[in-house]
């Protein structure tokens, strides 16, 4: 380096010496201002055993809606330094190729444990028996896998999709009742969530198994629109295309519901505590129960995605040689114009 410095001091100025001196000084320069900052990370990055940090792979199936930020915060605030985790995130952007890439990824890493949302039901048992194999236990939240061999996963952490789903057509069954329209003919088109998922699967046979007691009600349509806004808006838009005469919306998200309301305010249809359409949705996120206080959205049925502290408790449960459940339901509310303004001063997500 002296060396370097005295020859450019020499050619004091010269073009070459310039060009010397800047590549001396310049990698000082751009380090100081943090211009090389992922190589300094890269060096700075600390080993979680060092720390005694439980290690653990989270795949998160996606970003879709409001209910999964809120369930991606709860898993995130629950599992830190400070509860003793060091966490890996993977966002599989609702695509499953993405998730088994993720979890082969964690398997390699030697994580302590997988904790795993999955977009669909079927498809993963080779990877699961991959995670077995390499003795990781797989915790599961929020959605289910259809796997023949239960012991592919430790245990499940989620909300009851089937119930939910029948919620909504007890709910429509008490309301038509109350409005003195149990005996007319009801026109319904169904809004559902990424198909084969559970939460879809669930909100769908649930509320089938309502209204297959009632020969007036009459399902026009179920048509997916992958639980997000934009879809929720165009399929929606579609179906008052198609059906001039819907009296019920049953959207299996809020943010499908938000899309929907949309597209029925551009086509001029009228929904909700004192329109002609009859909106029932699903997860009960703050702005749809904003939304169901101003008597835009008739009920919306709750799914809880505050589910991070079971996985805590659960490790360490685990870690302390305990037994765990198999399956842990998540307790869940229904919200009319009656009852959500109790509710939504604490309603943070
Ligand atoms: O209802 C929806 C989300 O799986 C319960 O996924 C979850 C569902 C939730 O995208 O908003």
């Amino acid at each position: 380096m002296k060396k370097i410095l005295e020859k450019c001091k020499q050619m004091v100025f010269g073009h070459v010496g310039v060009c010397i001196l800047l590549l001396c000084v310049l990698p000082l320069l751009l380090v100081s201002h943090g211009l090389f900052q992922e190589v300094e990370i890269e060096q700075e990055s600390f080993d979680p055993e060092m720390e005694d940090l439980i290690v653990v792979g989270f795949s998160q199936l996606g970003s879709e809606s409001g209910w999964r930020s809120a369930h991606t915060l709860s898993v995130q605030d629950a599992l830190t330094k400070d509860t003793g985790y060091f966490l890996i995130f993977n966002n599989a952007r609702q695509i499953q190729e993405n998730q088994i890439k993720a979890i082969r990824s964690f398997i390699s890493q030697r994580v302590d444990y997988i904790v795993f949302a999955p977009v669909i039901e079927s498809g993963w048992e080779t990877v699961l028996q991959e995670a077995k194999d390499a003795g990781i236990p797989v915790i599961l939240i929020d959605r289910m896998v259809n796997v023949k061999d239960e012991s592919l996963y430790t245990t499940w952490i989620g909300t009851d999709a089937w119930e939910e789903g029948k919620k909504a057509g007890r709910w429509l069954e008490r309301y038509l009742r109350e409005k003195n329209r149990q005996s007319e003919d009801i026109n319904i088109v169904v809004l559902q969530g990424t198909m084969g998922s559970t939460a879809e699967i669930g909100r769908t046979e649930g509320f089938e198994a309502i209204a297959e007691n009632h020969g007036n009600w009459h399902i026009l349509e179920s048509a997916t629109a992958e639980f997000t806004a934009t879809r929720g808006k165009e399929v929606m838009r579609e179906m008052l295309r198609r059906y001039p005469n819907i009296d019920v919306l049953v959207s299996q998200n809020d943010d499908m519901t938000m899309g929907a309301v949309e597209a029925m305010q551009e086509a001029g249809i009228s929904f909700g505590e004192n329109g002609k359409v009859t909106v029932i949705s699903f997860d009960a996120i703050r702005p749809a129960l904003e939304m169901v206080n101003e008597g835009l959205i008739n009920v919306d049925i709750e799914c809880n995605p505050v589910q991070g502290a079971y996985i805590d408790e659960i490790i360490k449960r685990l870690e302390a040689g305990m037994s765990v459940e198999k399956s842990y339901v998540v307790e869940e509310n229904i919200f009319t114009k009656d009852n959500v303004a109790k509710f939504l001063d604490d309603r943070t997500y």
